[in-house]
């Protein structure tokens, strides 16, 4: 049977990460797979992380199954980092995943189950695994428009004339912060009027979380998920601690549904340990109990903090210094757009045929959508970047 299966298409982030290694050049710079780096290139374990791991492996006395949901002192901690106090607990239902991927897969799974109807608004860009995600499960997808290329903004007006779209029982795919591909997020007014319309058009949430405390802060970054967790009367959140706690291959996601009625979380809660069952049983475990131990630590959550704050600062640092660069370069403001994005990525706004011009004159390696990761560069990197920009004729 084997002979009946076709080729696949490639991930392209990841087929760039591949393209990158194979090039000679000692002079060439890697913008692409969405991994944060130091100013040496390295992805760093955090400290907080290694001291967890040694706390775990001094007191842990069993590695017998958890449950299906995993470790419930890991949903608590982490509701309780990405909602606040936004909603009570018991509103609450919430498995461990597989990463944040797991949870956007396990979100899209359980829409299918409460509406096979619904269709999926999702950003025009997104991370292209929720697309393929969505086609592989054969759901309807709605675009609505989001970036734009002109002013490297969100393109509020459009966005919300898609939305008038909606219809009752539709699902809407939102990025909490640090928007991924583009670095342009909606500020608190354009949350509001996101929720409004929800609220108008009876359409579900969904937010993939997946760069808290990359943006603007950590509190700061799940404001807009907060205040959506407030104001609707259900939601989905799909959390990933990939990014934040330096924990990339451990796959530490956590998929949450919200309801007003706390009545409804028995009703939730069993679907997601089902939907769990169903996919691979007992979700990992590892990397669940490090983001636990820290969290329930002070000094380790008041370190891992710290450490986080000066990878965000470093990432902003980074930013200002390219807007700067290319700003002096350009002789115009054209560029100030990079230093307002937010997170790991910005988009350049720029054509596939520029992109694959400065990875062959240049030695720059951005996904061909002209998205950068931020984190790829240091301050020697930055003019040699900017420069390119510019010779390249962007
Ligand atoms: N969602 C977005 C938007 C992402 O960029 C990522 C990528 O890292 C994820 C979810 C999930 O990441 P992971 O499955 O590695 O936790
Ligand atoms: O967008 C990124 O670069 C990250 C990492 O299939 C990533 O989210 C990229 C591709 C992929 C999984 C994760």
């Amino acid at each position: 049977m084997f002979e009946n299966l076709k080729e696949q298409p490639a991930d392209k982030i990841l087929a760039l990460m591949g393209m990158f290694k194979a090039d000679p050049r000692d002079d060439k710079i890697d913008l692409g797979v969405g991994v944060y780096k130091n100013a040496e290139g390295v992805t760093p374990v955090m400290r907080a992380v290694k001291a967890a791991e040694q706390k775990i492996w001094e007191e842990q006395v069993t590695k017998a199954y958890t449950g299906l949901a995993g470790d419930p002192d890991y949903a608590d901690a982490l509701i309780n980092l990405v909602l606040g106090d936004a909603v009570a607990r018991e509103q609450v239902a919430a498995v461990a995943t597989p990463g944040g991927t797991g949870a956007v897969r396990q979100a899209f799974e359980m829409i299918k189950m409460g509406n096979p109807e619904a269709r999926v608004f999702v950003s025009d860009p997104t991370w292209p695994n929720h697309l393929s995600i969505l086609k592989y499960l054969g759901m309807d997808v709605v675009p609505y428009r989001y970036f734009d290329s002109e002013t490297g903004g969100v393109a509020f007006d459009g966005m919300l004339e898609d939305l008038k779209g909606l219809k009752a029982g539709d699902v809407v795919l939102l990025h909490g912060c640090c928007h991924n591909p583009t670095g342009a997020n909606l500020n608190m007014t354009q949350w509001k009027e996101v929720v409004s319309i929800l609220n108008d058009k009876g359409a579900l949430p969904m937010i993939d979380i997946a760069y808290q405390g990359f943006g603007d802060g950590l509190d700061e970054d799940a404001a807009g998920t907060r205040y959506v967790a407030e104001n609707v009367p259900e939601l989905l959140i799909a959390a990933s601690c990939s990014k934040n706690f330096g924990i990339y291959r451990e796959r530490t996601g956590l998929l949450m549904a919200v309801s007003a009625d706390a009545g409804k979380t028995k009703l939730t809660q069993g679907t997601l340990a089902y939907l769990n069952r169903q996919n691979y049983s007992f979700p990992p475990d590892h990397g669940a109990r490090i983001v636990a131990t820290i969290l329930n630590d002070p000094a380790l959550r008041a370190d891992w903090a710290g450490e986080l704050e000066d990878v965000r600062l470093s990432m902003l640092g980074l930013r200002k210094q390219l807007a700067d660069e290319l700003q002096k370069l350009s002789g115009s403001d054209r560029f100030a757009f990079l230093g307002q994005h937010r997170g790991m990525f910005s988009r350049l706004g720029t054509t596939p045929e520029l992109v694959e011009k400065m990875r062959a004159e240049s030695g720059i390696y951005m996904v061909g959508d002209s998205r950068m990761n931020i984190a790829g560069l240091n301050s020697t990197t930055v003019p040699i970047l900017a420069k390119a920009i510019i010779d390249a004729g962007v």
